[in-house]
């Protein structure tokens, strides 16, 4: 089977990426994995300014699933443009990188669009419109109101020609509208979904687990849910879509990609295993050979639907 697809204008060599915030900008993973056997990395999230992150722990796990509260920790714009892209440029020329990138205001979305714009080393960009950790001055992340993401992601449009991901955020009512109002504001692709806001409270201190209180949660517990959304987005929007959430072996991969997705990102299954993404890719492979097909993009969106209920909001669910 073919597991190469052309999307944004350029070849991906296989539909497997590492999510944002789970490589950092590929330096640290690369003496424990081939990152060019992959699709390709999307950055940590990057800011204006260095951030040092939250207090510890910043990470707890929680059964099934895990939750974080990293706070953004980034070398911020103009290291990454000093030594990151360079970096990336040199060593992972092979594979297809996105810059995450973030902010408190669309403002400050757009200066780091614009500063990244004169360099070289990335495909293009994720829009981090749902980071739960970092929510903006009094208010949610943009990616719970469609107006303010419709704003940041015009603005971004406006800045570049390079394909500009937004990636949405698991809770909200109906991911439909949202991921509407990304593709109508500009996104040639969305990535579903960033993490789901969660606590664990400590029983002997009865203070939150995490350092800073609440934190997002990621990990298996979330793949039925990410995996919805991509289904839900598949039926709003025609642009690609991204799927992550979850994955962990093979299975998983192929459910997002026959739900809509088409590419499938890998994150927390990284940390317990750093070599998680190679075996998804060869894990792929394997399977189209099984089943005799000749192409990933056979399995893009050939969920069968038609015995679904309908949900309240017309919808299939
Ligand atoms: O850095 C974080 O705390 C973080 C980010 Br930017 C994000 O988008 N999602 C998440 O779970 N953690």
């Amino acid at each position: 089977m073919r597991l190469e697809q052309t999307l944004f204008g350029v070849e991906f060599q296989n539909p497997i990426l590492l999510a944002a915030g789970t490589c950092g900008f590929g330096e640290e993973l690369g003496g424990v994995l081939n990152l060019g056997a992959l699709g390709g990395i999307v950055t940590k999230s990057v800011t204006l300014e260095p951030r040092t992150g939250n207090a510890a722990p910043r990470v707890v796990e929680a059964g099934d699933a895990m939750l974080n509260s990293i706070g953004l920790a980034n070398p911020g714009l103009e290291r990454v443009l000093e030594e990151k892209l360079p970096w990336m440029k040199e060593h992972l020329a092979d594979i297809r990188i996105f810059v995450s990138v973030a902010g408190h205001t669309p403002e400050e979305f757009w200066r780091i669009v614009e500063g990244l714009e004169r360099a070289g080393g990335f495909l293009g960009y994720e829009l981090n419109l749902s980071c739960p950790n970092d929510t903006r001055r009094g208010g949610l992340p943009f990616a719970l109101d469609c107006e303010a993401l419709r704003e940041v992601v015009v603005g971004a449009r406006q800045l570049t020609q390079r394909p500009l991901l937004v990636k949405l955020a698991p809770n909200v009512p109906d991911i439909g509208p949202v991921a509407e109002a990304a593709e109508e504001a500009g996104a040639d692709g969305i990535t579903l979904l960033n993490t789901m806001p969660g606590l664990i409270i400590n029983l002997e201190s009865k203070c939150a687990a995490l350092g800073a209180g609440s934190g997002g949660l990621s990990g298996p517990a979330l793949r039925a849910v990410g995996v919805h959304a991509v289904h839900r987005a598949r039926a709003c929007t025609t642009v690609p879509l991204v799927g992550v959430g979850g994955v962990t072996g093979t299975g998983d991969a192929l459910q997002y990609l026959l739900a809509g997705a088409s590419l499938v990102q890998i994150g927390t299954a990284t940390f317990a295993d750093p070599r998680a993404a190679q075996r998804v890719v060869a894990g792929i492979a394997s399977y189209g050979e099984r089943t005799g097909l000749e192409s990933v993009t056979d399995l893009i969106g050939a969920y069968r639907a038609e015995g679904d209920a309908v949900s309240a909001h017309g919808g299939r669910l």
